[in-house]
This record gives structure tokens, C-alpha cells and sequence, in this order.
């Protein structure tokens, strides 16, 4: 077996092209020859990404426009697909030529490098191998343990990516079966956002259309990546630059899609010598943790140059109609902002005063304002007041439910924010419950289900005894990775819908099933023909998707006809849906979801196919806020200490951040080269800022072990990572996920929200006590 290349020593260089231009042309090139795939087909299946009568793209969650490019995708966007239609097949052959033992040896990227799962399988402890097993017997005994053990010890988990038909029925056979333990990769990813942004506006959702881009005078970006994470949201952000749209970026790491862009879909602009558009007008270096006291920093600008206005008796900078009308808790929010001290400010942001004033009279300037934002906001302990913070920051200036203006977390997977929608969540006052009943004749259960930490938190205390994965990566991507893995393989029943082999797999329980599906760029068959599937994207905008490619194996199955075959083997009876006629024409489940959600689904059937889709009604996109109150609320953070763990003076304790290279999405590794920071071949890196490295005596290229800080009697360590100087504010420290994650205490997460906090990890750094 030919391993993956990991040469020890990385290579770390500035990079310093645009992000797009040739340098992605070239990587596209690179990926495709990996994949085997014949270019000519290649393009023929990328002309239909993300366009009416095609596919939506299986990555990222931007907006797909009603208008649209020639190529309506991305570097990233084409690599995951050809990564979903490889060549490469993981089939019986592959699983009798190899023990599962000996598969956990594999790195993640060459486990599913290998290719697609073809036959349904079935993990035998005498052989230590997967062994092929009849679709028919895997579902009877699946719906047979499922019914021997407590639904309440057993977890329906969904990565994102299944469509909104899909996550539909998977969320009723959850309840019907009698549990509502269904986190999805959301709670690891914009958990932050779907419980800060109903407190504060009503919505869990964002509040921008696409079309806000053309109206826009000014965007924030707060802790995106998104020359890497959603790519295609270059070109309207480099058409705004190209209307003279100040951007104003705060991130702790210089990331090149914010800096340069050059358009691969523009000859002329590849073709021209110059480095590309310039994508933020002010790019700050915030310290991790710090944008609470950035944003505290603007605010109080805004509030002191209110006053010079008021007293000169000019217009007012406050939106004083906006925040009388709609709001509540604006004079807590000001007392918070006016005690708050520059000091302070400049301490925890590691910026300065001069600078904050300097956006701070930007943002009284602008007439329509977006907040954009990621992980670097919600991944922390204070992710849930960092969305609220932003809230608060836009509607000082009535930047909410206007043409232009809003509140945009830039969501992950292709239908995180679908699954969500349409009922995959543990919280029970989120679904209608009562609808479910009435249609379907069951008894919805009431309790709260598990999310994803108290799903881990069940695991490793026993109270977890079955776990279904709807596709993802599960204990990889959660935190506290040593424990779970342990604690894992003492589940009784493990299941996984899946298209390629990663490491999750590879940690069975007492009966283990692997179940292969269809992707979504292949055609789905039914007894009425092929099927179309519906995903909603980070702006609640519904689109059609119609997969045509030839399935990668004849054996695979959709992921409805699985759901709905797991749901007739376990309750049987239970309900009134009529499962085959449902997987027959996925038209009936888009009607049920009309049904069961008519103010954001109407005529679903006969919408979802135009271009550009449909958007979902919410409400707070025109100012009607449905939060307990009725009002628009700001909400005063707790402080700007986001992270006890650290930041302690004299002591060499770091936050780290774990990050996302340029060649991964999640947990699947398509390669060693992140691109766009200049790093390659090796991923078992951390950055340092030159300072730091200096004061601990460190060198470029030394190798280090690294401990997290936490006096919980638990050791975490990895060993042996290459430390490298980067530019990076002091005491932060990057590395990749999901390498280190085994660095995250499960308690080190969002207040309020669960999603672990990712981005702080407090961390000590020593010299390598082994060489390797
Ligand atoms: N190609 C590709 N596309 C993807 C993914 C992928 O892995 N690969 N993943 C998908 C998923 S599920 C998601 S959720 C999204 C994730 O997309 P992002 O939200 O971009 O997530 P990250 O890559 O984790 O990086 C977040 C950014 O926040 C910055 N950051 C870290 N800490 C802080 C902080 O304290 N403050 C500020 N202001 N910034 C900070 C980091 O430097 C980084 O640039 O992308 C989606 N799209
Ligand atoms: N330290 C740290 N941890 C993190 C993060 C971080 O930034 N730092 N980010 C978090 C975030 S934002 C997220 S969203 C999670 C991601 O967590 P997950 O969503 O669980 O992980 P993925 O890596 O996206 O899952 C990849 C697997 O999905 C399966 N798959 C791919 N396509 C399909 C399909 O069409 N159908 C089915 N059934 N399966 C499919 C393949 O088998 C593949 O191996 O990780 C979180 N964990
Ligand atoms: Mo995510």
C-alpha cells in the first residue's frame, strides 16, 4: 500500500499570490489527474454545479445566485466533488486484504483517498475485518438491536450534508422510535449563532439575500476563512471592492483570500500582471478571543460621535428611530459600552485605540452595513455573546432588515442549516411536535435529546449504547478525541451511513454496521424516476439539486431508501407514513414538509427548481421579530476575559486555534499543501508568533510537544509537531484540526451553546521529548 507522502519537515514560505488565480487553475489540475478523472467529463460535471437543472455543490453553504457565471464553482467546490466521483473504490476486496487494526494505522487523508464504499458491511471481532453482508439482513438486524435497547441510549447523529428530504425522515424515525438525540455537525460549527441570534433578533438564521451585496456600503468580517471555506463568495465580495465597498476584516491570521483576489472565471483579470483586487480595505490582526473588545472599541466611537452630533445638533449617528421603535435594552448596552475603558479595549483586542476610532467613523458613514462571520467568532467560550455583540453593533446603526444590511453567519456544510429547519435537532420547542403527531399518529417524545458534547459525555459515562451517523466523521471531529475513541468500543450498536472509509469506522461497537450511499452528484432512481433532493444555503434560500453521474456502485443506496428501510425494520406500525411511497417520489416528502412548515415552505414542489431557488420567510428580514419579547434585543456581553484558562501573566500558556488548510474540508484531507498560507507537506505543525518562539528559545523547524492547560487531572498531549514562526498576534498559537483535537477538553466550550471552543485552546509548548 503506497502511503501518503508526510514529509516531517514542512515547507513554511509567505505566499504572496491572489487567492483564485493561476495558483488555483494549477491545483485543480493537480487534484483532477489525482483523482483519474478525464478532464473532459470533469468539466462537463462542473458546468453543472450549483446551476438550475444541476447539482448543488457537496461543500460549502454560500449563496447560489439567480444570475449566474459560466462556472458556478470554486477550487474548493471542484475538489470535493471529484473527490465524491474518484475512480477509486473501497470495496469487499479492499476490507479482506485489510484489518480494521491495521486501518487505524492510516492517516485520515489516505483512508479516504482510497475511494467510494461500494457494498454494505458488517465488522467481525474473530477476523478484525469488515465482511460483506446482504442489505436485507443489515437492516433486520440493525431494526432488531435498535428495538433491545432504550431509545434514550441511542443517537441519531447527521454531518450536514444530507438533503432536506433525508434529514425530514430521519428526524421523524428518531422520534418515533422514542428519542430526539439528534445533534448534527452544527453543534460543533454555528451552535453559537442558532442560540445568540434568536435572543437577539428573533431568527436563528441569517438575515441577508444575495442580492444585499449590491446595496451594500461597508462589510465587517469577523473570523471567516473564506478563500478556502466558501470560495465562491469572492466574486461578490470582489465586485463590491470594485465599487469601492470598504471591507474591514478582523482575524489574528493574515488569510490571503481577504487580502488578494484574482476572478479564474475573468481572462482579462488573469491574464493582467497586477496582483489581483484588493479584498480588505483595513485587515486587523486581532488577538484570539478579542473581538468582543474590538466591537465594544467601534461602539463606543459610534456613541461618542453621536454625541458630538447631538450637541452640535447635526443627524443624529445612531439610528434613535430604529432603536425606539424596535429595540430593547439599548440603555444597558450604552452603560456597558461608555464604562468599558480603551484600556481594557486595546488590551484584550491587541489593537489600537486610533485604529478602532478609525472603523468606528467608517461605520457611522456607511448607510448599509453587513456583519459577516465564522468560526472565529463561534468557536469560543464567549461564541454566543460574540454573535450577539455583532447584532448589537449593527443595530446601533439599524443595520438589520434593510436592503443592504444584516446579520450573516456564513454557514458550513451544504444543508447544515436545512437540517436544522426541518427537525433535526434535540430541542423539542424547536419542531412541531404536535403537527408531527396529528400527521403521523405517534407520540413525539417531549424529553430533550443529547447534543454533541452530551452525546460524547455519554459515550464515555456508558449512558450512550448506540450511535447512527448520517455521514460525517463523528469521533474525529468532536473534541476530548482520546476518551471518546476509548470509551467508543463499548458500544453496543454502531452504525454509519457513509461514502468513503474514515477513521470513525474503524472504532466498532459490539455489532457494527457500514452502509454505503448514493452521494448527491450521482442520479437517485425511484420507482418513479429519478429524484431531485432539496438543500437550503447560509442565506435560508432553498434550491433543487438533480444528481446524473452513474453511481459508484450498483449496490449503493439512497440515503431516503436507507432511513426509510431502518425505520420499517425498527418501528413497524409505529406510524402512519407510508415509508415506500414516500422513497418511491421524494416529491410527497417535500409535500409533508409544506405541511409541517407552511410559512417557509409554500408550493416547495413548484419552487425549488427555479433559479435561484426560494427563500424561507424570516421574519426578522423585515423587522418583525419573533423573540419572546417582540423586540429587536441588545444584549450586554459579560466582559471580554473570554478565556480564564490563559492569558495569565509570566505564564507560557497559548490559545490555540485549530484551523482548516486549504486542502481539507472537515475531517477528509484531500492533501499536504495549504496553498493559500504557504505551508506544505505536513499538516503536524504549529505556528508561533517570532517573539514567542524567541522568548522560549525555539528555532524554525524545531519539534515540540504540546499539553493542554487544564487542571482536571486529564493529560492531553501531542508530540512531535514542527514549530514554525508565522505572523501571528503574541500568545496565539496555530494548528490544523482534526490533528489536535484531541487537545479539547469536552468542558471547553461555548457558554450557552455547546460548540466546543476550537479556537482558544489553552496550550503550554516544550521542547520535543522524543526525536522522531
Ligand atoms: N474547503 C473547505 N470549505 C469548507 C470547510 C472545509 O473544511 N474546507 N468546512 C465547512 C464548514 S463545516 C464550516 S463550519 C466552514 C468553516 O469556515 P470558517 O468559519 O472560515 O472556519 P475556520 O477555517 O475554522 O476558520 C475561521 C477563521 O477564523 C479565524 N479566527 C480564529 N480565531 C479567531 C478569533 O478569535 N477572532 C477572529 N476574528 N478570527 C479568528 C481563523 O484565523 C480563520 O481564518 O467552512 C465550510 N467550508
Ligand atoms: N478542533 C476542531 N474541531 C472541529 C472544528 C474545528 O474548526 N476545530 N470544526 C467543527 C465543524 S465546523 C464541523 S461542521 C465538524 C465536522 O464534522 P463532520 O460533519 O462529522 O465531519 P466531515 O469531515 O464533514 O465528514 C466526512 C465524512 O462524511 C461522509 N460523507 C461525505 N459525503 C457524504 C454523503 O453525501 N452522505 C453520507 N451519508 N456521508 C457522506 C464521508 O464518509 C466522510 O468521511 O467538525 C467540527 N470539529
Ligand atoms: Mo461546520
Amino acid at each position: 500500500m503506497r502511503r501518503s507522502e508526510i514529509t516531517t519537515h514542512p515547507t513554511i514560505k509567505p505566499y504572496d499570490e491572489p487567492t483564485g488565480g493561476w495558483g488555483s487553475v494549477k491545483s485543480l489540475l493537480a487534484h483532477s489527474k489525482a483523482e483519474n478523472l478525464v478532464t473532459t467529463s470533469l468539466w462537463s460535471t462542473l458546468a453543472k454545479q450549483n446551476k438550475p437543472g444541476g447539482f448543488m455543490c457537496v461543500s460549502c453553504s454560500w449563496a447560489k445566485p439567480a444570475s449566474q457565471h459560466t462556472f458556478e464553482f470554486c477550487e474548493n467546490g471542484a475538489k470535493a466533488t471529484m473527490w465524491e466521483l474518484t475512480k477509486g473504490r473501497t470495496d469487499r476486496d479492499f476490507f479482506a486484504r485489510h484489518r480494521v487494526t491495521e486501518l487505524l494505522e492510516w492517516p485520515d487523508h489516505d483512508l479516504e483517498k482510497h475511494g467510494r464504499l461500494t457494498t454494505p458491511m458488517r465488522y467481525d471481532a474473530s477476523l478484525d475485518q469488515y465482511v460483506p453482508v446482504s442489505w436485507e439482513s443489515a437492516f433486520k438486524e440493525i431494526g432488531r438491536e435498535l428495538n433491545a435497547l432504550d431509545p434514550k441510549s441511542v443517537v441519531f447523529y447527521a454531518s450536514g450534508r444530507a438533503s432536506l428530504e433525508t434529514s425530514y425522515m430521519y428526524q421523524l424515525f428518531a422520534r418515533i422510535y422514542g428519542h430526539q438525540n439528534l445533534p448534527d455537525s452544527s453543534n460543533m460549527c454555528h451552535e453559537s449563532t442558532s442560540v445568540g441570534l434568536p435572543k437577539s433578533i428573533g431568527s436563528p438564521v441569517g438575515t441577508i439575500v444575495y442580492e444585499d451585496f449590491e446595496h451594500t456600503d461597508m462589510m465587517f468580517f469577523f473570523g471567516h476563512n473564506i478563500g478556502t471555506n466558501a470560495p465562491r463568495m469572492l466574486h461578490p465580495i470582489q465586485e463590491c471592492r470594485k465599487r469601492g465597498v470598504p471591507v474591514v476584516t478582523f482575524n489574528p491570521i493574515l488569510e490571503r483570500g481577504l487580502m488578494r483576489f484574482k476572478s479564474p472565471q475573468n481572462p482579462a483579470e488573469m491574464l493582467s500582471p497586477g496582483p489581483g483586487t484588493k479584498m480588505s480595505s483595513d485587515y486587523f490582526q486581532v488577538r484570539c478571543g478579542g473581538d468582543t473588545a474590538v466591537m465594544t472599541g467601534i461602539a463606543k466611537t459610534v456613541l461618542a460621535l453621536d454625541d458630538e452630533a447631538k450637541e452640535a445638533g447635526r443627524e443624529r449617528v445612531l439610528d434613535v428611530a430604529f432603536i425606539e421603535e424596535h429595540c430593547h435594552g439599548f440603555d444597558e448596552f450604552e452603560a456597558f459600552v461608555r464604562a468599558s475603558s480603551w484600556e481594557e479595549i486595546e488590551r484584550w483586542s491587541g489593537l489600537k485605540r486610533a485604529h478602532l476610532e478609525d472603523v468606528g467613523r467608517q461605520y457611522a458613514r456607511a448607510k448599509a452595513v453587513i456583519g459577516h462571520y465564522g468560526m472565529g467568532l463561534t468557536q469560543h467560550r464567549h461564541g454566543v455573546q460574540n454573535v450577539q455583540m455583532l447584532v448589537n453593533l449593527l443595530m446601533m446603526r439599524g443595520n438589520i432588515g434593510k436592503k443592504g444590511a444584516g446579520i450573516s453567519p456564513i454557514r458550513g456544510h451544504s444543508n447544515v442549516q436545512g437540517q436544522r429547519t426541518v427537525g433535526i435537532t434535540e430541542k423539542t420547542e424547536l419542531v412541531p411536535a404536535g403537527k408531527f403527531k396529528e400527521f403521523y399518529g405517534f407520540e413525539p417524545p417531549t424529553e430533550k435529546g443529547r447534543d454533541t458534547v452530551e452525546t460524547c459525555e455519554g459515550v464515555i459515562d456508558g449512558s450512550v449504547r448506540g450511535f447512527i451517523g448520517l455521514g460525517g466523521n463523528f469521533v474525529r471531529a468532536v473534541p476530548e478525541t482520546a476518551k471518546v475513541e476509548e470509551a467508543w468500543r463499548g458500544l453496543r450498536l454502531h452504525v454509519e451511513i457513509a461514502t468513503k472509509l474514515n477513521r470513525s469506522h474503524l472504532l466498532p461497537g459490539e455489532v457494527t454496521y457500514l452502509l454505503p450511499c448514493l452521494g448527491r452528484i450521482e442520479r437517485d432512481s425511484q420507482a418513479t424516476g429519478d429524484q431531485w433532493v432539496a438543500v437550503e444555503d447560509s442565506t435560508a434560500t432553498i434550491h433543487g439539486s438533480l444528481g446524473y453521474r452513474p453511481p459508484a456502485s450498483p449496490e449503493l443506496l439512497s440515503e431516503p431508501k436507507i432511513v426509510a428501510e431502518l425505520a420499517k425494520a425498527t418501528v413497524p406500525g409505529k406510524s402512519t407514513i407510508p415509508w415506500d411511497e414516500w422513497v418511491a417520489d421524494y416529491s410527497r416528502v417535500r409535500d409533508e414538509i409544506e405541511r409541517a412548515y407552511p410559512q417557509h415552505f409554500k408550493d416547495f414542489n413548484k419552487r425549488f427548481q427555479k433559479p435561484g431557488g426560494f427563500r424561507r420567510d424570516i421574519k426578522a428580514s423585515y423587522r418583525v421579530w419573533e423573540t419572546e419579547n417582540k423586540k429587536a434585543n441588545f444584549i450586554v456581553p459579560d466582559g471580554f476575559d473570554t478565556n480564564p484558562n490563559v492569558n495569565k501573566e509570566g505564564e507560557n500558556v497559548f490559545e490555540l486555534m485549530t484551523m482548516r488548510s486549504n486542502d481539507q474540508f472537515n475531517t477528509t484531507i484531500y492533501g499536504y499543501n495549504d496553498r493559500l498560507r504557504g505551508i506544505s507537506g505536513s499538516r503536524m505543525i504549529l505556528l508561533m508568533n517570532e517573539e514567542d518562539m524567541a522568548r522560549l528559545g525555539f528555532k524554525d523547524q524545531d519539534l515540540v510537544d504540546v499539553e493542554t492547560n487544564a487542571e482536571d487531572g486529564v493529560e492531553r498531549r501531542v508530540e512531535g509537531l514542527r514549530i514554525h514562526s508565522y505572523k501571528l498576534p503574541r500568545g496565539n498559537v496555530g494548528g490544523y484540526y482534526p490533528e489536535l483535537n484531541k487537545l479539547v477538553p469536552l468542558w471547553h466550550h461555548a457558554i450557552g451553546s455547546h460548540c466546543p471552543a476550537a479556537k482558544c485552546v489553552p496550550i503550554k509548548v516544550t521542547a520535543a521529548a522524543h526525536a522522531l
